[in-house]
């Protein structure tokens, strides 16, 4: 017990100016680096701001010519008797494509206000249509084919100003 505890001394004394030294600059240099680590992690979030920002550049010029350039595309899907989605927004002056595809019977797509009106299509078809709202506000589109309409085959374009 005695000779054990002796040579833990010794060993303790030997050692301690040397360990003291090295773990203070250890400590200080993980510090050091830890807190260069840490900075930059937080500049990416930053970078990435930058790509969407220029992305919108890259829209504003055209839209010099109204919003008239500006497009928006939607895939609907119509069956007994449903539209999916029912709600479709878009803006005034917006071009307006729909990827329409029929799953059973036959259908189409109607904005009586907008004179929009799509090829009646076949359960399997699709078909592909375009139309921009000239004027604002919140129409019906629905399907005239049969009673369709009636048996709830509609949904609602709303046109943002
Ligand atoms: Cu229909």
């Amino acid at each position: 017990m005695q000779e054990g505890t002796k040579m833990e001394e010794k060993t303790d004394n030997k050692m301690s100016p040397v360990m003291i030294l090295v773990i203070i600059v250890v400590v200080a240099l993980i510090g050091f680096l830890a807190m260069r680590v840490l900075t930059p992690s937080q500049q990416p979030e930053m970078t990435q701001t930058a790509p969407t920002q220029a992305m919108t550049t890259e829209v504003s010029p055209t839209a010099g010519e109204a919003m008239t350039e500006n497009a928006v595309t939607f895939d609907v899907e119509g069956g007994s008797f449903y539209y999916k989605p029912n709600e479709l927004k878009v803006k005034k002056g917006q071009k307006v494509t729909i990827n329409f595809k029929a799953v059973d019977l036959m259908h189409d797509f109607v904005v009586d206000e907008l004179n929009v009106k799509s090829d009646t299509i076949k359960g399997g078809e699709s078909t592909t249509f375009e139309f921009t709202p000239d004027k604002a506000g919140t129409f019906e589109f629905y399907c005239s084919v049969g009673q369709h309409r009636a048996n709830g085959m509609v949904g609602t374009l709303i046109v943002e100003e």
